[in-house]
């Protein structure tokens, strides 16, 4: 182990468990009780101030949520001397609807100086303590990142590192039959191809192309925005030795499954390779199913042909022939789609893992069509991404329209004549003022709206952030910045709920993810630097559940317990934002 090796593994291991096994008052994980300047005659209040739980940079923009008390001032208390060392007034009340809650805000910012801090209010418990430092999410990112190396297929994951949270290989891949829904003649039903690799999508064991469409570019683009942050970066993975970058071998685990899920003979991708129904909760290497790849569709094309054609890109530096690989990749992909431009997935009946059906396959074209211009410089792939009927949203994975706005702007000034640059930057920049509206009207001093608390609604809240910081790198922008700064906020600790939504980073977290290794390795904390998919007004699970939801309101429609598969799942589409935004937060708040 070297020294960079000792740093990391430090912070991603070893200071979130005491974090979380001290919590932030003593041991026990419990609120502290009113402190004695806290209590007068003021009538005790009913709620908790709600905070990020890690902290901020000294530079950023600094929110704490405050139930509706009769003070009219905050103060900021050193956590270890006790000492008073901010007061500010705070903000009148407001009611943010997706949580029926009435609150107030205190606003921070100015106070830039370093250490650990609670927030206090006559009349209500301090809140949690949090930190102000500098190298603030060095250790959140990369336990964001390391997730998905502890999400690896195909693995054994040896102690040195993934420490107590070894376990056996799983899933080889290496005898993969063809479903009847995927036969052609070449590769006819019961064909055994090999696909190895690659990450497990979620709490399940199964790798769907869709899916790793988006999570894999929003790894890509964390890269490719910020080189030099993820250059310096030791996760302690395997290839940690080697010349790639950490992120860059750690992406490559999945990229070359995903290489194996395109035909050979045609460029068409299979749309997933899956068992034929969810593992009970069980270890990787516990199951041993039959797998199969299932239809070839043109949504898990163009994905691949996207993300191939930012992986040519991001590679080429490090390795030409791999990165004439995957463009050639990119481009029979995208020659099938345009031959198949209509495909879409249907579920064959005999297969009951998740879906990731999309009927809507224009964001998909447009995405692809954006990504091959970008690296091939070809002007037809530019026409035909249809920009000015292309509009920019929030991403998800349905919807990636704004993966190809969020590539063209970071190319902005390398792009060829044919590329309007003017409609590139106003693309971004009105969804970023769009969010920032949102951001300014929240009670809540946050851009989700009723309608964001879906499946995975944290990973809304950080697809916005992203499309915010977007905004900021174009002009500098500081409401874009300060935005997406109140996103991670609320997903680490300043929600409805409490809860600091990323396993070990935070002082309440989540402790029973809908994560198949994390409930069945008999070790109590769940793995750390996941991200729980959070608060869904859908609340699917709940007759599956033996615990009630504790409310109906969309932002408080959460259950940490294993049963939650609609509120406390993982997936690699959720971690992959926070990675981006974790990282980007750390680089882009002025030092
Ligand atoms: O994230 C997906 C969500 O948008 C869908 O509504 C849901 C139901 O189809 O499926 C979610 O994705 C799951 C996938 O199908 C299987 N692996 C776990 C994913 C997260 O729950």
């Amino acid at each position: 182990m070297n020294l960079r090796t000792i740093y990391l593994s430090l912070f991603t291991l070893t200071l979130p468990w005491l974090l979380v096994a001290c919590g932030s008052n003593g041991g026990d994980g419990r609120q502290p009780a009113p402190s004695s300047s806290s209590s007068s005659s003021v009538a005790p209040a009913s709620g908790t101030i709600k905070v990020n739980q890690l902290g901020f940079l000294p530079a950023a923009h600094k929110l704490a949520v405050v139930p509706p008390v009769s003070a009219d001032s905050f103060a900021l208390i050193d956590a270890s001397t006790g000492n008073e060392v901010y007061t500010g007034n705070l903000g009148g009340a407001a009611t943010w609807a997706p949580a029926g809650d009435s609150v107030r805000l205190a606003d921070f910012s100015s106070f830039t100086t370093p250490g650990e801090y609670r927030v206090r209010v006559v009349g209500i418990a301090d809140s949690n303590r949090f930190r102000i430092a500098q190298d603030i999410y060095q250790p959140l990112n990369g336990a964001a990142i390391k997730a998905f190396y502890f999400n690896r297929a195909s693995t054994a994951l040896l102690e040195s590192h993934a420490g107590v949270y070894a376990r056996a290989a799983g899933h080889p891949d290496t005898n993969v039959q063809v479903h009847a829904s995927a036969a052609s003649p070449e590769r006819p039903e019961g064909t055994v191809i090999q696909a190895p690799k690659g990450w497990y999508d979620a709490g399940d064991y199964n790798k769907y192309i869709v899916n790793s469409g988006i999570s894999t570019y929003s790894l890509l683009a964390a890269y490719e925005h910020f080189p030099d942050h993820y250059q310096g970066q030791n996760l302690n993975i395997p290839e940690s030795d080697n010349t790639l970058p950490d992120l860059l071998d750690e992406i490559l685990w999945n990229l070359e499954w995903m290489l194996d899920m395109q035909d050979p003979n045609d460029g068409g991708v299979y749309h997933k390779l899956t068992d034929k129904e969810f593992d009970g909760a069980v270890m990787p290497h516990e199951t041993g199913t039959q797998r199969y790849v299932v239809q070839k569709g043109t949504s898990a094309t163009l994905n691949f042909a996207a993300v191939m054609a930012v992986a040519s890109r991001v590679y080429e530096p490090f390795n030409a022939e791999l990165s004439s690989e995957m463009l050639a990749a990119a481009e029979s992909a995208w020659a099938w789609a345009q031959a198949n431009p209509g495909v879409t997935y249907t579920q064959p009946a005999d297969i009951k893992t998740g879906a990731y059906g999309d009927a809507t396959l224009t964001d998909e074209h447009a995405w692809a069509a954006a990504e091959l211009y970008i690296t091939t410089g070809n002007a037809a792939y530019y026409n035909s991404m249809n920009p000015t009927q292309t509009q920019a949203t929030v991403p998800s994975w349905g919807d990636v329209r704004g993966l190809a706005w969020v590539s063209l702007a970071h190319h902005l000034s390398n792009l060829t004549e044919v590329a309007d640059k003017a409609l590139i930057a106003q693309r971004i920049t009105a969804l970023a003022d769009t969010l920032v509206e949102d951001w300014e009207a929240s009670a809540y001093a946050v851009p989700m709206r009723q309608q964001n608390f879906v499946w995975g609604s944290n990973s809304v809240a950080l697809n916005q952030a992203m499309m915010l910081l977007q905004g900021f790198q174009l002009n500098g922008n500081r409401d874009y910045l300060n935005a997406a700064q109140s996103l991670l906020d609320y997903v680490l600790g300043r929600n409805p709920t409490d809860f600091s939504f990323v396993t070990g980073y935070g002082v309440k977290t989540p402790q029973h993810i809908h994560h198949r290794p994390s409930e069945a390795d008999g070790i109590a904390a769940p793995i750390p630097g996941f991200l729980a998919g959070g608060p869904h007004a859908g609340q699917q699970d709940a007759s599956d559940c033996p615990v009630s939801y504790p409310s109906d309101l969309p932002a408080k429609s959460y259950l940490d317990h294993w049963c939650s598969y609609a509120s406390n799942e993982i997936a690699i589409n959720w971690n992959a934002p926070l990675v981006y935004v974790s990282g980007a937060l750390q680089v882009l708040t002025e030092q």
